[in-house]
């Protein structure tokens, strides 16, 4: 009987020093993966770095309102929405920026031909991660707004005054453009039910009203964006609006359009992939 229970216990801890070291493996991995991630990233944005330094970009930005707008496989789409970007925005000259994220088309060398500054990510890091790069940059080049709009032709460049006056006559840090206060083209079901439910939900969170925390036409003065806290590298809508009222800048919603896409197509997620993404983004900003 003795030896049966003596036996049972050093099966137990047997399995349970398994069990630990398994444990202590999977922990150890995960900490090396993390570590290579982070080395690749800092090695994507040295090399983007250096090129924007040799672009000679830095003094193209300075003071400027700069066009911001990550691109990801979008040769066919971003030559008008180029040729539409407004010279000069409420008497302030634009200077546009183009973050090639790891497009295997034409993409930047469109962009180029139409006289934007180029950088590129080497490899594919969301568009998130893509305005992060963007924000870094042109805030060490001295730009006075940034003002962000897709690639894809959803927005329209003609609008971008809306969300810039208000930034450049002192009476807001951020401007979030709305197509529920504007106008959107009819879009799947499914997508519009999304946009009602998530503005309800991050409106709450946020204690103020948002009617369209998925639009990523909006603008920032350059020094509040030191303020944010940017980390998501694909859903980074909710997450920018959420903390731009967290960290108490003064936002306001402007009408804006949403057209449908004309030319390549969407680089989201199914429905249901992108509802879980955008909630999660959502929740994650709120814990913080
Ligand atoms: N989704 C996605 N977009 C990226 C990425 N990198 C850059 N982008 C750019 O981010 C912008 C928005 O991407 P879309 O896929 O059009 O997303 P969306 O406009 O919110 O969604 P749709 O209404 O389905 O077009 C576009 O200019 C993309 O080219 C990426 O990795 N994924
Ligand atoms: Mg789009």
């Amino acid at each position: 009987m003795v030896t049966i229970l003596l036996v049972s216990l050093l099966g137990l801890l047997i399995a349970l020093g398994a069990g630990l070291a398994a444990i202590g493996l999977a922990a150890r991995a995960l900490v090396t993966a993390h570590r290579a991630e982070r080395r690749l990233v800092a090695l994507v944005d040295t090399l983007v770095d250096e090129a924007f330094a040799e672009e000679a970009a830095t003094t193209a930005f300075a003071d400027r309102v700069a066009v911001l707008i990550p691109a990801y496989d979008e040769q066919d789409a971003l030559g008008p929405v180029l040729r539409a970007i407004p010279i000069e925005v409420a008497g302030v000259r634009t200077a546009v920026l183009v973050v090639d994220d790891g497009s295997s088309d034409a993409t930047g060398s469109v962009a180029r031909a139409h006289g934007a500054t180029v950088v590129r990510h080497h490899v594919n890091r969301g568009g998130g991660a893509a305005l992060r790069t963007g924000y870094r940059l042109l805030s060490a080049a001295g730009a006075r707004v940034i003002v962000t709009l897709d690639a894809d032709g959803q927005h329209r460049p003609a609008e971008m005054e809306r969300l810039v006056a208000p930034i450049l006559s002192g009476r807001v840090d951020v401007t979030l453009g709305s197509r529920v206060l504007g106008h959107a083209e009819p879009s799947q079901r499914a997508r519009e039910i999304g946009v009602a439910l998530f503005a309800r939900v991050v409106s709450r969170l946020a204690h103020s009203p948002v009617s369209d925390p998925s639009n990523a036409y909006r603008a920032i003065r350059v020094p509040a964006l030191r303020r944010l806290h940017l980390r998501q590298e694909q859903f980074h809508s909710s997450e920018f609006v959420m903390e731009a009222h967290k960290r108490g800048l003064a936002c306001a919603e402007v009408p804006v359009s949403v057209v449908r896409r004309t030319h390549g197509h969407s680089k989201k997620p199914p429905t249901l992939r992108y509802g879980l993404g955008f909630a999660t983004a959502i929740v994650r900003t709120w814990l913080r």
